[in-house]
């Protein structure tokens, strides 16, 4: 009975070695390398090649490396065993983290100070908005967006979550489905976006979605972050309203195509922060022990945890 390694883009040595340790009794086999395909009961992948699945007539559980799961659901000839995503404090913690500090960087207008910094520039217009008349909206309300939106809202922020099912929470103002999306947009300053990619998210930053976003609030115009995937911003949308001054800034970690093409404008553009979809990078130690934790819950005939619903596909 062995453990599949199936990723691309990351250092899968440190993911074997770590998976060893935690798994000594089981063999931890890397795609790519001559492998048993009988006797692989377990995969965990980020981003295995379309296909590259098939085959494993021992199959018992897909493990997703990330919060996401949206690369296996591209994958057609994905086999149909029990998936499950990664739930983890550190991933949250590293997560919240990124938005904490990205509003910031909005709310406190570092942006400008660095520029007037490299131009020696010493000006200050005594307009520093506090972070409570600072209306930062969450889209997606789930492990990530309620954590970020908690410590949003310890740093004084006046915060707000938008979720597809109605939530209750304490202390936050929660919009729920199309229906409650028009009102969460119009009391936005700084958009978070933290939902899933789905048949549903797909495009959902585009242009209609940012004419929604408050334009008279305190930092003189809305900003984004999204944090969550590529294929759920249009990137021209985005262009075209930062270059008309209707959205004042963007801070964007994930991409449709990644790495990011070499003649994206978004690498250019003077109100973009481009990071390298690391804001909340899976890291061996921890996520390798969630996983482990799994198989040994499967092994001893216990549930699996965290699984995804392919039919929302999230
Ligand atoms: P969860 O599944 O815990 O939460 C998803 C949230 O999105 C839920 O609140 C859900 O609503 C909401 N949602 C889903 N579909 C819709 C919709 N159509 N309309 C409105 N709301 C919707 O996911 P996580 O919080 O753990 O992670 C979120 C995403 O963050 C991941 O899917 C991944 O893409 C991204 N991510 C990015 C990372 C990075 O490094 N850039 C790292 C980790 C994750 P409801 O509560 O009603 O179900
Ligand atoms: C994830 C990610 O989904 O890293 O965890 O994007």
């Amino acid at each position: 009975m062995s453990l599949l390694l199936a990723m691309t883009g990351w250092h899968v040595e440190d993911w074997r070695a770590r998976f060893q340790a935690l798994l000594p009794e089981m063999p931890i086999v890397v795609l790519g390398e001559p492998f048993d395909r009988r006797a692989v009961h377990y995969v965990a992948s980020w981003k295995h090649p379309v296909g590259s699945l098939t085959g494993l007539p021992n199959l018992a559980a897909i493990f997703s490396l990330g919060a996401g799961v949206d690369f296996l659901f591209a994958d057609d000839k994905l086999p149909t065993v029990p998936i499950a995503r990664v739930v983890d404090p550190d991933l949250t913690t590293r997560m919240s983290e990124y938005v904490v500090l990205h509003c910031l960087m909005y709310l406190r207008q570092q942006y400008r100070y660095l520029r007037q910094q490299r131009e020696g520039l010493w000006e200050d217009d005594r307009n520093q908005p506090a972070a409570r008349s600072v209306r930062v909206g969450v889209m997606g309300l789930g492990e990530l967006g309620r954590d970020a939106a908690r410590k949003l809202q310890v740093i004084g922020f006046d915060v707000a979550g938008w979720s597809r099912s109605p939530k209750a929470i304490d202390g936050l103002t929660t919009f729920s489905g199309e229906e409650g999306l028009k009102a969460f947009l119009a009391r936005t300053d700084i958009l978070v976006c933290l939902v899933p990619l789905t048949p549903d998210t797909r495009g959902i930053i585009n242009a209609e979605l940012i004419a929604g976003l408050a334009q008279g609030g305190r930092l003189g115009g809305p900003f984004l972050i999204n944090a969550g995937r590529g294929g759920l911003q249009v990137a021209a949308d985005i262009v075209a309203a930062l270059d008309a001054g209707t959205l004042r800034g963007a801070t964007l970690d994930v991409f449709e195509t990644e790495p990011l093409p070499p003649d994206s404008p978004f690498w250019r553009h003077p109100n973009v922060t481009v990071t390298p979809h690391n804001s909340a990078m899976s890291e061996p130690e921890a996520i390798a022990s969630v996983i482990a934790a799994q198989i040994r819950r499967l092994e001893a005939g216990e549930p699996l945890q965290n699984v995804v619903d392919p039919a929302r596909g999230y």
